[in-house]
């Protein structure tokens, strides 16, 4: 017990009781645990993790929930304040979701290291002593379980390894919110602390101190230095360095989903950020998310009978030969899924707008677009502006050719910023809905 009895008014018999009731919990010996080392993983997850934060948020306004077709469809009282989510500048939501993919998973490490330099906190004995305490330790179960599930869950995801019986979304998106609360509570309480521990050994002599000079830190009192430590295996600027060297690791194997180029080849570990469609160098040839024969549709239903409806307005049906017909306009934009790759791409085809205006709905308020394909990707709404921006396309070409099968023949969506997952491919019908 590292703790004076005084401290918390026990009798003393009692805390001595107490004492000998301890049951044989494992004793934490490593001599670099302490508040200092604690305090600075603290400090790079508190201007790391509400970058995450944000960025997953951001990512449910982006699906434009107020249009009634986001998931999860219904968050209940988790209701955030909207805004229709803008198309430019074009890169943003590439942005904002590559960081919350690349960014949460380069934190990993970090967390891992904060979370075995506070163990001996979770074996403490006795397991309570004030209701203060029962109360920070029941935020505590509920800040390590949540961003845990959301590591867990988040990784699954990005992997496509559904194994867990429940939506993903309705699941991350609920572990948001427990996990925000729980911070923000979390940072509340131990910010004085952790700026006590910062100031409480200087970063630069730390880099400087090899093992044979490595000591254990001074115990403030929080249960993190070891009352009796072993001798060092490794300095503490080591163990910086593992660490640090483990996010880098993380951020060489998952960046090149997302900034693409040179980069691409070394998205080790991720499934979409290596693949490509075709493999032959060809237009066609950048990643592909859902193939043609994944999607099940029949292929007849792409061929030369395909046609596309316009509703909501005048009824009207274009074939693919009376589209190419129409003024066709390019446009260099990215399609960035929601699982942080992204795919910078040249697109040529017909203005949303344009056909917005043939169907007689020339300023819609949303429009509804719906796929050939069944299923959960078979149906995407867009905003009003996502409609009229001048690079807003139902492209039939990209990189100069047909769109090959497996990115959308004859027909998909590409709008700016917009997440990819509403970038419909095999375009069956576009619904225009007047104000
Ligand atoms: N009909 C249909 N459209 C779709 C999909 C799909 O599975 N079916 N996948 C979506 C997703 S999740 C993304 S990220 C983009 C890009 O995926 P792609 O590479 O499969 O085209 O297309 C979107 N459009
Ligand atoms: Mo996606």
């Amino acid at each position: 017990m590292s703790r004076s009895e005084q401290d918390y008014g026990f009798p003393a018999p009692l805390w001595r009781f107490i004492g000998r009731a301890r049951p044989p919990l494992p004793r934490w010996r490593s001599p670099l645990r302490g508040p200092w080392l604690t305090s600075v993983l603290g400090l790079a997850l508190l201007v790391g993790l509400p970058i995450v934060i944000i960025t997953g948020l951001l990512s449910y306004i982006a699906y434009g929930p107020q249009l009634g077709y986001a998931i999860p469809p219904d968050v209940g009282v988790l209701k955030l304040p909207v805004f229709d989510w803008p198309t430019r500048p074009v890169w943003l939501y590439r942005l904002t979701q590559g960081l919350h993919v690349g960014l949460g998973l380069v934190l990993v490490p970090i967390v891992l290291a904060k979370l075995w330099s506070v163990i001996p906190k979770l074996f403490a004995w006795p397991p309570v002593r004030s209701l203060a305490e029962a109360l920070e330790r029941v935020s505590l179960l509920l800040l390590v379980g949540s961003i845990l599930f959301q590591i867990v869950t988040g990784v699954l995801n990005i992997q496509y390894d559904y194994v867990f019986g429940f939506s993903f979304y309705a699941a991350h998106y609920t572990g948001a919110w427990i996990f925000i609360g729980a911070f923000v509570a979390h940072v509340a309480i131990k910010l004085p602390i952790m700026l006590r521990g910062l100031r409480s050994r200087s970063l630069r002599a730390e880099l400087r101190t090899p093992l044979a000079r490595t000591r254990p830190e001074h115990d403030d009192g929080n249960d993190l230095v070891a009352p009796d430590p072993v001798p060092p295996t490794l300095s503490r600027r080591g163990l910086l360095a593992v660490v640090g060297g483990g996010a880098l690791l993380v951020a060489a194997l998952v960046s090149g989903q997302s900034v693409g180029g040179v980069l691409r080849p070394t998205s080790f570990l991720l499934p979409r950020g290596r693949t490509i469609a075709g493999g032959d160098g060809g237009p066609n040839d950048f990643p592909v998310n859902r193939t043609f024969a994944a999607s099940g549709i029949d292929p007849a239903a792409t061929g030369d009978g395909w046609w596309l409806e316009l509703a909501g307005g005048r009824p009207v049906r274009l074939d693919r030969a009376a589209l190419a017909g129409m003024a066709q306009h390019t446009a260099v934009l990215p399609i960035a899924c929601v699982e942080g790759w992204s795919t910078v791409q040249t697109w040529s085809g017909v203005r949303l707008r344009d056909l917005a205006a043939l169907a007689g709905v020339p300023e819609p308020a949303a429009a509804l677009v719906r796929s050939i394909e069944q299923g959960p990707f078979a149906q995407a709404a867009l905003t009003s502006g996502q409609v009229l921006d001048p690079d807003s396309l139902l492209a039939l070409h990209v990189n100069g050719a047909d769109l090959s099968p497996d990115h959308g023949f004859p027909a998909r969506v590409i709008v700016p910023a917009l997440p990819g997952v509403h970038c419909t491919k095999w375009v069956r019908t576009i619904e225009f809905r007047s104000a």
